[in-house]
């Protein structure tokens, strides 16, 4: 929907009350995200805290990230090593994986510019953009763990502009209808907000806080919940294969240093071209945006010659025997991969985006746009999403972050909305949430293990594929009812008020703020009209996260499944077996403490407000760049240029 108030697509139905209130957080200065570090960790480092603590033995203090994430991996090691090889779980390989692939990534750390640009050279082919120096000083400053691969995001969405003619671009994205703004070292925003949600403030707050550093720059912003641009494969292809021919690390004396500027366009600029340039928007509803995906996918993707489905009246049919290439042993082990419509026909059928979105506004053709998160098919720039810039808890769950592993009740939790699209009589069976709600109820469970029926959203997953006692033994549903509290808090019935088709296997259960949610060991997050704002939150909360997603976000290359999160199929095939695995041993229950514990130490010093700060000051400088006439020659080369009089 267009510039609607409501925040739908974040999990949330919310009136205009709650969005005064998200403004008002967003004027309070500052930002804390360390908070739950609590009063003595603010004025002590670690070692201090650690030194401090041991004098004082009975003083009560809040645990500390570092030290948990260390007795938890210790724990889980300890008994690891109890156990064969052969009596090791797929899950336990998983982890081992992928602990062992993130040191070898964390390994590449920079801590100089001199390495962090030779980095650069030989990861993107060029030069790094000019005021890299500026942006590594804060880095190092801030103690950002600045690795170059945390940024190939930026790399990846920006490539195909390289193919567009860096005026027209720059023009573009000036007369935008709404824009952070650069100029002179200042930003500011651009565009009529009134009575919508308080995005743009919050991005150009963000921005503010480099512009001294950035050169003139425009961010032109997606306004809308939904993803907008689809350009057709062979287009992006072509673009992409323009800019490939202009990669180039040039001479470093034939560099220049310094962005044109854009002032030039405020003196060329007639009256007539400051009007937005609107390419043709596509608003046929669903079932049509299945096909425009799919028309971003390469030629022999699997999904690419399977049209939309047309009805949506029959439950939706599962892959029956479903051996991605992205899972190892039925586990999903590529996150990234996993999120990709491309390959998965069946999400045509499963997910609420591609069954009937609330709106479509939809363009094929390539126009410089930024947004909070988008499809891989989708062509938009990411940036840290809005919501993550507020310190509202209904999404960050305020200060508190939950109680100790050894404190919290045994369970999995899950509040929200049927949101995920329009739901209704015909098609709500197809619906993400509506089938993780499901497949996390007692008595539903229950009735498919005791009368062999099936769900309206699931069938149960195949024990030749899953494999294990309560599985075997019919418990599953059984355990779910005493493990699981999980329910809509609006069942969203279309329309409104007649909820008939619905309330037989859905009740709507009263909302529980996110601080009370992390008593629990184990929180589901799942996309809603497009992604869920919440899952920092939840990375930085006491509590494991169990995500499943289509949509890509700008912290994707810093995390890892199975350290930071538990990553979950979109079909949630795997969901039952999952839970299976943490809540049926000790080693299983160590596992999840050293999930949940890691994730939380890693997003306190990688998903930071200075952390958001740094990805879009370094995507600025090369927008900045793509845009600008001297493109090519444009680069960053202090550290190559001996100093006249050395040595
Ligand atoms: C290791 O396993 C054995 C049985 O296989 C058990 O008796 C022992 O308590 C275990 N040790 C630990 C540390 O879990
Ligand atoms: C007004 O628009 C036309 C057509 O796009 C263009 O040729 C002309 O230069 C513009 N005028 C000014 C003053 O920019
Ligand atoms: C994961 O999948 C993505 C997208 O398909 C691919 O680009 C990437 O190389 C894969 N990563 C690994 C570690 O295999
Ligand atoms: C099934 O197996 C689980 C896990 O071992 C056990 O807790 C449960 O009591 C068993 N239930 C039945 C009905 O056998
Ligand atoms: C669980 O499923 C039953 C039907 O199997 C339904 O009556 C009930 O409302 C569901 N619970 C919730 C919280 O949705
Ligand atoms: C895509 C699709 O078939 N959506 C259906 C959802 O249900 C409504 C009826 O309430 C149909 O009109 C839509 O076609």
């Amino acid at each position: 929907m267009f510039f609607r108030k409501s925040g739908s697509a974040f999990s949330g139905r919310r009136g205009p009350e709650s969005f005064s209130t998200i403004a008002r957080f967003a004027f309070v200065a500052g930002f804390v995200t360390l908070a739950a570090t609590g009063f003595l960790l603010s004025q002590y480092s670690p070692d201090q805290v650690r030194n401090v603590a041991a004098k004082i033995p009975h003083l009560n203090l809040r645990p500390n990230p570092e030290a948990e994430a260390q007795q938890a991996a210790a724990e889980y090691d300890r008994l690891v090593a109890n156990v064969s090889d052969t009596e090791l779980h797929p899950i336990d390989r998983l982890i081992a994986s992928s602990r062992k692939a993130h040191e070898e990534l964390v390994a590449k750390r920079s801590f100089d510019v001199a390495t962090a640009a030779a980095k650069y050279r030989e990861r993107r082919g060029r030069h790094p953009p000019p005021g890299f120096e500026k942006w590594m000083d804060y880095a190092i400053g801030h103690d950002a763990v600045v690795v170059e691969e945390f940024f190939d995001r930026i790399y990846h969405d920006l490539n195909p502009y390289w193919g567009l003619e860096p005026n027209k671009l720059a023009g573009r994205a000036s007369a935008w209808h709404h824009v952070v703004r650069v100029r002179d070292g200042k930003a500011s925003p651009v565009g009529d907000v009134t009575g919508r949600v308080p995005w743009l403030k919050l991005w150009t707050d963000l921005v503010s806080e480099a512009a001294e550093f950035l050169p003139d720059v425009d961010m032109p912003i997606n306004y809308m919940d939904e993803s907008r641009l689809l350009v057709k494969w062979e287009e992006i292809t072509a673009l992409v294969n323009k800019a490939e021919a202009l990669r180039t690390i040039s001479p470093p004396a034939q560099t220049v240093q310094k962005y044109r500027g854009l002032s030039y366009m405020e003196t060329a600029r007639g009256a007539n071209d400051t009007k937005p340039y609107d390419p043709e928007w596509i608003h046929t509803n669903s079932p049509q945006y299945w096909d425009l995906s799919r028309a971003a996918c390469p030629p022999n993707s699997p999904s690419r010659k399977i049209p939309a489905l047309k009805d949506f009246s029959k439950p939706p049919s599962l892959p029956s025997d479903w051996h991605p290439k992205f899972s190892s042993e039925g586990y999903v082990k590529n996150f990234t991969a996993s999120a990709d419509p491309c390959t998965q026909p069946h999400l045509r059928s499963t997910h609420g985006t591609f069954i009937e979105p609330l709106s479509i506004s939809t363009s094929t053709e390539l126009i410089p746009l930024f947004g909070g998160c988008k499809l891989p098919t989708n062509n938009e720039i990411l940036i840290p999403g809005a919501m993550y810039l507020t310190d509202d808890p209904f999404y960050s769950g305020g200060n508190g972050h939950g109680p100790q592993w050894a404190q919290k009740k045994s369970g999995i939790i899950w509040r929200g909305v049927a949101s995920g699209g329009r739901n209704k009589k015909e098609n709500w069976s197809h619906f993400q949430r509506h089938r993780l709600l499901e497949m996390l109820n007692g008595t539903t469970v229950t009735a498919l293990e005791k009368e062999g029926a099936r769900a309206m959203t699931f069938d149960m997953a195949p024990l030749s594929m899953y494999d294990y006692k309560r599985r075997r033994n019919g418990s599953i549903g059984e355990f779910l009812s005493e493990f699981a509290d999980a329910g809509f808090t609006d069942l969203l019935c279309f329309p409104a008020g007649e909820c008939d088709y619905i309330t037989p296997h859905f009740s709507a259960l009263p909302s529980k703020p996110m601080a009370e949610q992390y008593v629990n060991k184990f929180i589901p997050d799942a996309d809603g009209n497009s992604f869920s704002a919440r899952f920092r939150g939840l990375l930085l909360s006491t509590s494991l996260p169990l995500k499943a997603t289509i949509y890509a976000e700008w912290h994707d290359d810093r995390l890892a499944p199975w350290l930071h999160f538990a990553p979950l199929d979109n079909t949630f095939q795997d969901l039952h077996a999952v839970l299976d695995y943490f809540t049926s041993s000790a080693k299983g229950d160590a596992a999840a403490r050293l999930l949940a514990s890691t994730g939380k130490r890693w997003g306190e010093q990688v998903l930071r407000r200075d952390d958001m700060l740094l990805y879009v000051w370094r995507l600025l400088l090369e927008f900045a760049r793509v845009c600008d006439e001297n493109r090519l020659k444009l680069g960053y080369v202090d550290d190559l240029i001996i100093p006249a009089g050395s040595p």
